[in-house]
C-alpha cells in the first residue's frame, strides 16, 4: 500500500452557492437507504426502456447477478436517437481535438447518422448480436461512433488500448475469438505518426498461424502516413470505402437487460489478463446516475472533459457511456498533454469553456512539476467541479488542483471505482460532502462497502483493512469471459462465507468515519493509473533468453504514483552486458506487453529472496527498492542474500 492518510483532517464544505445547485442532497443517502432496490429502480427510470423490468436484483445464483430482469433497451438509443427525438440534434455531443491541432464537432443528430452507418455496415457483413468486435484505436471520433454502433447492435466490443503490443492484441481477439477488428492506419504520438495498423497485421498473422476468428479489419485513415500501407484482400477494407457509404438511418432492435454490452481485459494477480464482462441495462443505468450526481452535470450547460483513453474502462464509463446518456456535451482529446507544449490542456478549457474536467493524480503531479505558470497562464474560470481516478491521491496534489485549476473553489471528486465494478462507488457528493483532501469519503447512494481484517470482522476507526462491496450492484461485472472458476476465485472466494466482492484494495476509516483508500493488496501494481499485475510483467522478463527468473515490484513514485522495479537472475553462463542487456530487457517488456510497463528499473541479482515454501517475498524487494530498512526476514530460507542484492543495487 502506498498512500499513508493522515487520522483527522478538516474538509471542505461545498459553497452554499454550490450546494444550493447540486443535483445531489442528504436525502438522496436516505431514500436508498430506506429502499435500496426501488432507489435502483427509479434510477434505472433515467433511461427509455422498450419492455419495462419486473424484478430489480436477481441474486438467486449469486455471485451471477441479473439486474433489471425482463427489461429490454438498446444502449445506442439511450446514448444518441432518445435526445435527437427529444429536440436536442443540434447540441454538439463531442468537441473532438486532434493531436496535430484539427478539431471536429459532432452533434447528437450527426452522432445518430455515424452510429447508424456503422451499423447497417457491421450488419452487411453478416455480423449479428452477441458476435465479438475488437476495438484497437487511437481517440479518434469513430472510435466511439464503433463502439456505439455495437451497442446498436448488441454486438459485444472488446476495447484494446492503442498503446499495446501486437501480442497483447492477438490473444484478447483470440480469447474473445472477435469477427471483426477496427483500427486506425497510424495514430500520432508526441506529433510525429506511428503506424498502427502494422501491429494488427502482425497480430492477426498469416496462413497457418492466422487468428481464426476475424473476418474482417475495418480501417479508419488517420495519419495518411503511408502510401503503400500493407494491405490484406478480402479481409481489410477502408472506413471510407464501407462505412461511409450506408445508410444515415437504421432501425434499432431493443435487447434484454443482461445482454453483453463489453468485455474489458485488466491485468489481475497472474500473468493472464481477465476479459470483463460488462451487461445493458445495470451497467448503464449506473454510468448515467453517477454521471448526474457525482459530476453534477447539467444538461445543455455543462462542457465535461474526461481525460481517459478509451482503452481503460473510464473511458468506456465517462467518455461514452455516462455522459452521452445524459445528453452531455463533452470534449474528446486525441494526444498526449504536452503535445505541441504544457498548454495544451488548458488551451482547450479555454476553448471549449469546459466546465467539469477529470482526471488521474499522475497528471495533477505532473501539472505540478510543469509548474503553476503554465495553468496560471490561462483563463480557467469556467471550470467548476474537478474529479480525480485511477490511483489515491495525495493531499498535497489535491490542494493544489483545488487552487490552481479550480480557482481556489471548485469540489473535488475524488472517485474510487475499478474495471469490475464498472461505475463510480465511492466518492464524495459535490455540493453535499465536505471532502478532504485524499479522501473518497463514503460509498455513493445505493452502495455499500465495508472495511474488514482477515476474518471478515469490521475493522475500527484508524486501522486498516481490506476493502469489499457488501452488496450487489448495477453496473458489477457479470463475470469473467469464458472463466467462471476464475471469476469466482478471483472476487468471491476471499471472503466466500460472506457472499462479499473483495476489491484488493486496502482502506481505512479516520475517525470522522472518512474512507481512505490505500492502494492494491495484491500483486497488482498501479503505475500513471494503469493497472499491471506483478506477474505479466516477470512472465515477460523471463520470455528473454538471457533471463532465469524474475520479480517484480511497485516501488513508491513521486510522480506516477508507483514504478516498476524488476529483479532478475540471469541463466548459468549468460554475459551480463550492463545497459545492453537493461535496454534488451526493457525492449522485450515492451514489445510483449506495452511501453506503459516497461520497469523504471532493472537490477541483475545473484538471487531472489525466497521463502520455505519457495515464494517470493516481494514485501522485502519493495524494502530494497524504496531504500528502506528490510522488514522482518525470518521466514528467509537464506537471508543473506540481501546482502548481495544491496551490493548490487548500490
Ligand atoms: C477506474 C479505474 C482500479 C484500481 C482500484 C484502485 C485504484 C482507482 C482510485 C483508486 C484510490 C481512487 N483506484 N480509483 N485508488 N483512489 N479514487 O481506475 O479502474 O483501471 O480497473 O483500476 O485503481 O487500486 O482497485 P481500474
Amino acid at each position: 500500500m502506498t498512500a499513508s492518510a493522515p487520522q483527522t483532517v478538516p474538509g471542505f464544505p461545498p459553497t452554499p452557492e454550490f450546494a444550493a445547485q447540486a443535483n445531489g442532497t442528504a436525502e438522496l443517502y436516505d431514500r436508498a437507504d430506506s429502499d435500496r432496490l426501488e432507489f435502483w429502480a427509479e434510477q434505472a427510470r433515467r433511461l427509455d426502456w422498450d419492455t419495462d423490468f419486473g424484478q430489480v436484483l436477481d441474486w438467486s445464483d449469486a455471485p451471477f447477478a441479473k439486474w433489471f430482469v425482463g427489461g429490454k433497451l438498446n444502449v445506442a438509443v439511450n446514448c444518441v436517437d432518445r435526445h435527437v427525438t427529444a429536440g436536442k440534434g443540434d447540441r454538439v455531443a463531442i468537441h473532438w481535438v486532434g493531436e496535430p491541432g484539427d478539431s471536429r464537432d459532432i452533434t447528437y443528430a450527426q452522432l445518430k447518422d455515424e452510429v447508424s452507418k456503422a451499423a447497417n455496415y457491421f450488419t452487411a457483413i453478416g455480423l449479428t448480436a452477441g458476435d465479438r468486435v475488437a476495438i484497437y484505436m487511437p481517440m479518434v471520433p469513430e472510435a466511439i461512433i464503433s463502439m456505439l454502433a455495437c451497442a446498436r447492435l448488441g454486438l459485444t466490443h472488446s476495447v484494446v488500448f492503442a498503446g499495446f503490443s501486437a501480442g497483447a492484441l492477438r490473444s484478447r481477439v483470440d480469447d474473445a475469438a472477435a469477427k471483426l477488428v477496427i483500427t486506425t492506419d497510424g495514430q500520432y504520438r508526441r506529433g510525429q505518426p506511428a503506424p498502427l495498423k502494422a501491429a494488427v497485421d502482425e497480430a492477426l498473422g498469416t496462413g497457418a498461424d492466422a487468428a481464426a476468428s476475424v473476418e474482417k479489419v475495418l480501417v479508419v485513415r488517420r495519419t495518411n502516413h503511408d502510401p503503400n500501407l500493407p494491405w490484406v484482400d478480402g479481409r481489410d477494407v477502408w472506413w471510407d470505402d464501407t462505412v461511409a457509404e450506408q445508410s444515415p438511418t437504421h432501425q434499432a432492435e431493443a435487447f434484454d437487460a443482461e445482454h453483453p454490452l463489453f468485455l474489458l481485459y485488466t491485468s489481475g494477480t497472474t500473468g493472464k489478463p481477465k476479459g470483463i464482462v460488462h451487461t445493458s441495462g445495470g451497467y448503464l443505468t449506473q454510468a448515467s446516475y453517477t454521471f448526474h450526481y457525482v459530476f453534477d452535470h447539467k444538461e445543455g450547460r455543462d462542457v465535461f472533459w474526461c481525460g481517459a483513453d478509451i482503452g481503460w474502462v473510464t473511458g468506456h464509463s465517462y467518455l461514452v457511456y455516462g455522459p452521452l446518456s445524459n445528453g452531455a456535451t463533452e470534449v474528446i482529446y486525441e494526444g498526449t498533454p504536452n503535445s505541441p507544449d504544457e498548454h495544451r490542456h488548458f488551451n482547450i478549457i479555454e476553448r471549449y469553456g469546459v466546465t467539469i474536467y477529470y482526471i488521474a493524480p499522475t497528471l495533477i503531479r505532473t501539472f505540478m512539476k510543469w509548474g503553476r505558470d503554465i495553468p496560471d497562464a490561462h483563463d480557467l474560470t469556467s471550470i467548476r467541479l474537478l474529479g480525480s481516478v485511477g490511483e489515491p491521491i495525495n493531499p498535497e496534489a489535491w490542494k493544489w488542483y483545488r487552487d490552481v485549476i479550480g480557482g481556489g473553489t471548485a469540489p473535488i471528486v475524488d472517485t474510487w471505482w475499478q474495471t469490475e465494478t464498472g461505475a463510480i462507488m465511492i466518492s464524495p457528493l459535490p455540493g453535499v460532502t465536505a471532502a478532504k483532501p485524499g479522501s473518497a469519503m463514503r460509498p455513493l447512494p445505493g452502495i455499500s462497502a465495508q472495511i474488514v481484517d482477515d476474518n471478515g470482522r469490521p475493522v475500527t476507526h484508524g486501522e486498516q483493512g481490506y476493502l469489499v462491496l457488501d452488496q450487489p450492484w448495477p453496473a458489477m461485472l457479470r463475470g469473467i469471459w469464458g472463466d467462471e472458476e476464475r471469476y469466482r476465485e478471483t472476487y468471491w472466494s476471499r471472503f466466500a462465507d460472506q457472499g462479499w466482492y473483495f476489491a484488493g484494495d486496502g482502506a481505512r476509516y479516520d475517525d470522522d468515519g472518512a474512507l481512505w483508500v490505500l492502494g492494491r493488496v495484491d500483486d497488482v501494481m498501479n503505475v500513471s493509473g494503469h493497472r499491471i499485475s506483478t506477474a505479466e510483467v516477470e512472465s515477460a522478463l523471463v520470455g528473454h533468453s538471457g533471463v532465469a527468473e524474475a520479480a517484480v515490484i511497485g516501488a513508491s513514485d513521486p510522480t506516477t504514483g508507483q514504478g516498476i522495479v524488476a529483479f532478475v537472475i540471469l541463466r548459468e553462463g549468460v554475459e551480463n552486458t550492463g545497459d545492453t542487456l537493461i535496454a534488451e530487457l526493457r525492449q522485450q517488456v515492451s514489445v510483449e506487453i506495452s511501453p506503459i510497463a516497461k520497469p523504471r528499473e532493472i537490477n541483475v541479482v545473484p538471487e531472489l529472496p525466497k521463502t520455505r515454501s519457495g515464494k517470493i517475498m516481494r514485501r522485502l524487494l519493495k524494502d530494497v527498492a524504496e531504500g528502506r530498512e528490510l522488514g522482518d526476514t525470518s521466514t528467509l530460507v537464506d537471508p543473506s542474500v540481501f546482502e548481495a542484492i544491496r551490493a548490487k543495487k548500490a
